[in-house]
């Protein structure tokens, strides 16, 4: 059966079942942290004030480039030009992008499409348009025309030639809202012994946020996979392709292949001598199991792995008079394989019924430490 029909059946299975301790889940999916301080929403409307001239920026619709949604602002604050008011002077793109948790700037420049980091939620510095960018602090209460605004986040930008403790400029990011002040502070890099909070141009007098899929009144659903507010046959795509993907630590270690050969006794160990896909009763054989080191660190294991047939009066041991010991410690390393037997070679697998086989394989560390496990099946044909 193909993995990606599994789910749907479990879906059902689970629809069935009624979780009496279902608060145990969290009652909405977390938006990210970009998204929650930048409603971005056709129709959303800021207008700021330096206190004699008024600067208004909307959202007037969606662009879609690259297979991403950008938001298309009517104008928007320049970067770098300082507190004077000016701005872009022509419309601007900006998207989330929610892997880097950062406001991305869309640039159609020299035949290439570009996208610059304008706010970046990941903290650091980084680089825009000449600017060097910084994620400078958060938990910052902001108090303008517009209301007081708890837990901004303030960013600066500044020039590569500015002195060490100054910067071109800064904004303040409330969550729900965005851009609630735009500042100039840096006394040095003016020329002047301004510090911050001295010389503020502008700040948010009104503002417009429409409801949106996403916002505080409208969160996600859980298993919202996609971020659209709706748990429907999308979110479940994307759960059906990510099927029994695992990261967790007990799945660095995964067996990534099993190959079973027909064998005969040479001396006192069975040699390997031709790869099958299927046996039939009678034939003498031994298994190879492959496992890849998916992880970060190398993996210790036991040389010889554990197999289990179901049903197990399918197959027997057979064995030469040799002593069979063989066990060993080996070291996987990252992104390496190695190869794993159930047996020493002076013992192999002997099919007696015919049938369809089960093989539970374990692969244990040298304390019997069981680290990763797989099944597989084959099939044993009558002998004619
Ligand atoms: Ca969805």
């Amino acid at each position: 059966m193909k993995k990606g029909l599994v789910l749907p059946v479990v879906l059902i299975m689970l629809a069935s079942i009624s979780f009496p301790n279902a608060n145990i889940f969290s009652e909405q999916a977390e938006a990210s942290i970009v998204e929650n301080y930048f409603p971005f929403h056709v129709g959303n409307q800021w207008t700021y004030t330096d206190g004699t001239k008024e600067l208004t920026f909307s959202i007037i619709g969606t662009q879609e480039i690259n297979g991403h949604t950008y938001y298309k602002f009517d104008d928007y604050f320049s970067a770098g030009l300082g507190g004077d008011g000016q701005t872009m002077g022509t419309e601007v793109l900006l998207r989330y992008d929610r892997e880097l948790d950062a406001v991305l700037m869309y640039f159609h420049f020299r035949g290439e499409d570009v996208d610059i980091t304008r706010y970046n939620f990941g903290g650091g510095r980084w680089a825009m348009a000449g600017l060097e960018c910084r994620f400078k602090q958060r938990g910052v209460t902001c108090d303008v025309p517009a209301g007081q605004f708890s837990d901004c986040t303030n960013f600066q930008f500044l020039g590569y030639d500015a002195g060490p403790d100054c910067y071109g400029y800064g904004e303040y990011v409330a969550p729900g809202v965005g851009c609630v002040k735009y500042v100039v502070p840096g006394g040095a890099c003016l020329g002047t012994d301004q510090k911050e909070g001295d010389l503020v141009t502008f700040q948010l007098r009104s503002y417009q946020i429409l409801p949106s899929c996403g916002d505080a009144d409208h969160p996600y659903p859980v298993g919202d996979l996609n971020h659209d507010c709706r748990v429907d046959m999308f979110d479940l795509a994307i759960l059906s392709s990510n099927w029994l993907e695992c990261t967790a630590p007990e799945c660095d270690l995964r067996i990534t292949d099993v190959t079973i050969f027909r064998c005969e006794l040479v001396g006192n160990r069975f040699e390997r001598f031709e790869e099958v896909h299927e046996l039939t009763v009678g034939d003498v054989f031994v298994v190879q199991v492959e496992i890849f080191n998916f992880g970060h660190q190398t993996k210790n294991v036991l040389n010889l792995c554990g197999l289990v047939f179901s049903p197990e009066n399918c197959v027997k041991v057979v064995a030469s008079s040799w002593p069979s010991v063989c066990a060993a410690n080996i070291p996987v390393p990252t992104g390496g394989r190695a190869l794993l037997t159930p047996l020493c070679s002076s013992q192999a697998f002997k099919a007696e019924e015919a049938g369809h086989v089960i093989m539970h394989i374990y692969v244990d560390d040298w304390n019997s430490r069981t680290i990763c496990d797989s099944t597989f099946t084959t099939e044993i044909l009558s002998a004619q």
